[in-house]
């Protein structure tokens, strides 16, 4: 048998390699077991497919008793455990990931070989599970990793989309979307358990009962589905640790088949059918602003309710409910898992007939809310009409609470109505609507913001009536990301760099990184670095020109910025910057031999309804057309917008940039975490004082990273002294000729219709002060071209911010999450 990739006597080589697949024959044999009595195919007539599942399936055999094991050291120990309610996992491809956690890769790289199959012909096979948006749901994911690695116990729950994230194409330069259809070949990642269903209830109406004496309330509900769990596989690191995801899927109850069979109106029940099953159908594919569709609230009462009660079924079992908050912490990620604190207080009052008060206590102490966003149109709130209908009972639980809650507001602060109004979980106007973060708010024992400027603005302007109501409540965990999937995978020749510099032991301990500091004066290691850079660029021209065919220089810096498309995130400021260079060297202001040659890399999806965003993805592909094709530029400046920017794309095009934008108006991105993967990379940051980049600045140091903009409070000034966007167009030569040159029609074939909304809303709107910040953003620029010139002072940068950013690791994160609100010790 191989030896464990750790050496035998590392500390986290707990579980040896062992079973059937751990040597390269075992592998084959199992391999090949797979292919023939899991498949039906023997080799020579196996699809691409058949090998992919087999080899998937054999990943799977491998970590399938350590999944075994865990799972029966948790029945038997009953440790604390988390239960991260989230409605996205943005996990990105599972083949690689699961060989690197399970020490595999060698081995099924050299089978594979040996049955003449080329390993990265399976990993392209992988259609990457989409199920999530963006920053949240990859966090989400991240997490979970990082659990498994540091050995808690934990579920991950959520929902089963049969369609993701849509897929972008460009048509005409415009976004069109495609639905995701990742199931069409089947996952071999999944296990489905249907005798593991949860029956959910909806609608109906609630009546009162006389139970001895006491009027009681209970819910006589209307219509139910069933939540099918899939269970995924969620490796630790070298740890012989696996945890769970469970991920529930709408099916349609008895009832509906009954109705089937009895009504005679076959179309009507098949309907109906269809109707439980439209539950998990797709992912609502808006990042920052919630739809208020009937159809997403059912998607969240779903799966929470399925996970509640799951969680009671099969780990409390028959033990005390009142030792629930001994045994889990329901992590909320965000409001969109928020209905599951009425629906345990239903649980618990209705179902196990705990006193409302106890049943709160308990309820309390079981839940905690981590805040997302800032942004006010991003905070939901449900109409109590709709709620009140798809909800009955959980609609009286909430008012219930909320009078309690705001009898205890008047105890401390007396009848100040306007106060009262302010902190109520019921809001009056534009329509009754229950506010959902003030609910997590007043049921979590901890409410936590994901990064330190986040944190205090969430205090401080969101909930400052509740910071002061609930002392202690409010707290911060900085984000962080798995440095497994967006360093060691992601970027395979930095991670052997830095491993025959400090040996191993960093990937699980990402400070260590620290370590590098010194070797950012050693002038081979530099030109090591340097070269794994290089090498990187050629890796992602190879699947730009795979994917979309584009053919990348040589030689030039690779500016990148990839998020979602939002106008806070300000695309438009990086497009202004984009056109200026480009209008200086038309118009001859600037020869284009004295322009740093720039490849600039968009990656962004926008939300289908989002008009305002996808004109400005049209925009970039309009500029980056012209620009390309213009001789007078001479190449130099290149716009690269590949469509469809997902999981997979930014493992390649991470590591291979040399610069990250993160340049959204101070107080508006809550954390990033793509700042995070470019600056653990060896990219330099150009950024706003904004979310996590202030945390990025303060650990690379100021002559590593490029500051340009408004601070948040500079922001609160220029707004209350009455934001004028057209006096910054007036002041500004270069801001001038560009916008004009926009509005000129330039970019749309003469036509100065098409860009017309985007050029007036900056001049006499521009909410995110895209205009105030241009000319700072611009003189950073340059700044950024003259430290590019020094190659050598560039990568010294570069590897000192490597160096310094092993805070970022989502291990820290979990760590901070575990001292300050689960307190869930791994299990060891
Ligand atoms: C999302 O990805 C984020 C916030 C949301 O607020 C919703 C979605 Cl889908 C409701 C992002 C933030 O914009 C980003 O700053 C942050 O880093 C990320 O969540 C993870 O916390």
């Amino acid at each position: 048998p191989a030896t464990h990739p750790l050496g035998a006597t590392h500390p986290l080589a707990l579980a040896p390699v062992t079973g059937p697949a751990s040597s390269v024959d075992g592998f084959v044999r199992q391999f090949l077991r797979n292919l023939n009595y899991e498949r039906g195919v023997p080799l020579s007539a196996s699809s691409v497919n058949d090998r992919y599942f087999a080899l998937a399936m054999t990943v799977r055999d491998y970590l399938m008793a350590r999944w075994l094991e865990d799972l029966r050291r948790q029945r038997e120990t009953k440790p604390k455990g988390v239960c991260y309610l989230s409605a996205e996992y943005l996990l990105g491809r599972q083949l690689d990931n699961n060989l690197l956690a399970s020490g595999l890769g060698e081995i099924a790289t050299e089978a594979m070989a040996q049955c003449g199959i080329d390993i990265d012909e399976m990993r392209a096979q992988e259609v990457e599970p989409g199920l999530g948006n963006g920053g949240l749901g990859r966090l989400a994911a991240c997490f979970i990793d990082s659990l498994a690695t540091m050995s808690v116990p934990n579920v991950g729950y959520g929902i089963r989309y049969e369609y993701g994230i849509f897929r972008q194409t460009f048509v005409d330069g415009q976004q069109v979307e495609q639905p995701d259809a990742w199931l069409t070949l089947g996952s071999p990642w999944e296990f489905p358990h249907p005798e593991g269903a949860r029956k959910v209830a909806f609608g109906g109406h609630t009546e009162t009962y006389d139970d001895g004496g006491v009027t009681r309330s209970r819910w006589v509900p209307g219509w139910h589905v069933q939540a099918v769990p899939y269970n995924y596989m969620v490796p630790g690191y070298l740890n012989g640790r696996v945890n769970t995801l469970r991920l529930w899927s709408a099916v349609a109850t008895d009832a509906f088949d009954l109705r089937i069979f009895n009504s005679g109106d076959y179309e009507e029940a098949v309907r109906a059918q269809t109707f439980a099953e439209n539950i998990s159908k797709v992912l609502y594919p808006e990042d920052s602003t919630p739809q208020g569709k009937e159809l997403r609230l059912q998607q969240q009462y779903f799966f929470v309710a399925a996970s509640i009660s799951d969680f009671l079924a099969t780990t409390l079992g028959d033990d005390d409910i009142a030792t629930l908050p001994d045994r889990v912490i329901f992590q909320l990620n965000d409001t969109h898992p928020v209905i599951a604190v009425p629906e345990l207080m239903r649980v618990l009052v209705d179902e196990r007939h705990l006193e409302w008060d106890a049943a709160w206590e308990i309820t309390k102490q079981c839940f905690a809310y981590t805040c997302h966003t800032l942004l006010p149109e991003a905070l939901e709130v449900w109409s109590v009409d709709l709620l009140g209908r798809l909800l009955p009972r959980h609609l009286e639980i909430i008012y219930r609470i909320n009078d309690d809650f705001l009898d205890e507001v008047r105890e401390r602060f007396g009848d100040d109505e306007m106060r009262i109004r302010n902190m109520s979980i019921i809001s009056e106007f534009p329509e009754r609507s229950v506010r959902m973060a003030y609910l997590a708010t007043v049921a979590g024992s901890k409410v936590n913001g994901v990064a330190e400027l986040h944190s205090q603005l969430l205090r401080d302007k969101v909930l400052p009536d509740f910071n002061e109501f609930f002392p202690g409540k409010f707290t911060n965990v900085t984000n962080g990301i798995t440095p497994r999937r967006f360093v060691r995978l992601a970027n395979p020749g930095l991670s052997e760099l830095i491993t025959e510099a400090i040996g191993t032991g960093w990937l699980t301990d990402l400070e260590r990184l620290r370590e590098l500091e010194s070797y950012a004066e050693n002038p081979d290691f530099r030109a090591a670095f340097g070269e794994v850079k290089a090498a990187n660029k050629r890796r992602l021209n190879e699947v730009l020109f795979e994917r979309d065919g584009f053919e990348v220089s040589d030689g030039h810096m690779l500016d990148v910025m990839v998020k979602r498309l939002h106008e806070y995130k300000r695309q438009m400021l990086k497009v202004l910057h984009i056109v200026t260079q480009y209008e200086s060297i038309t118009s001859g202001r600037v020869e284009a031999a004295d322009i740093q040659p720039r490849t600039f890399i968009f990656g962004a999806k926008a939300a289908p309804g989002y008009a305002m965003a996808k004109r400005i993805i049209h925009l970039v592909n309009a500029v980056g057309s012209v620009v390309n094709a213009d001789p007078r530029v001479e190449g130099r400046l290149k716009v690269l917008f590949p469509p469809n920017y997902n999981v997979t794309l930014a493992e390649r095009v991470i590591p291979a940039a040399d610069l990250s934008e993160q340049i959204s108006l101070a107080g508006k991105e809550a954390s990033g975490t793509g700042n995070m993967k470019f600056a653990l990379n060896g990219a330099l940051t150009i950024g706003t004082d904004d979310g996590a980049n202030v945390e990025i600045r303060e650990l690379v140091g100021d002559d590593n990273f490029f500051l340009f903009g408004m601070s948040e409070p500079q922001v609160e000034d220029l707004w209350a002294a009455g934001y004028k966007p057209a006096d910054f167009y007036q002041a500004d030569d270069n801001l001038r000729r560009a916008m004009d040159l926009i509005a000129s029609g330039a970019f749309s074939d003469g036509d100065k219709s098409v860009f017309e909304p985007i050029v007036s809303n900056l001049l006499y709107d521009d909410r995110f002060m895209v205009l105030a910040d241009y000319s700072s953003y611009i003189a950073a620029q340059a700044r950024v071209d003259a430290a590019y010139a020094d190659t050598d002072a560039w990568t010294r940068s570069a590897i000192l911010n490597v160096a310094r950013c092993g805070f970022f690791s989502s291990d820290r994160s979990m760590r901070d999450y575990i001292d300050r609100i689960w307190h869930t010790p791994p299990m060891l």
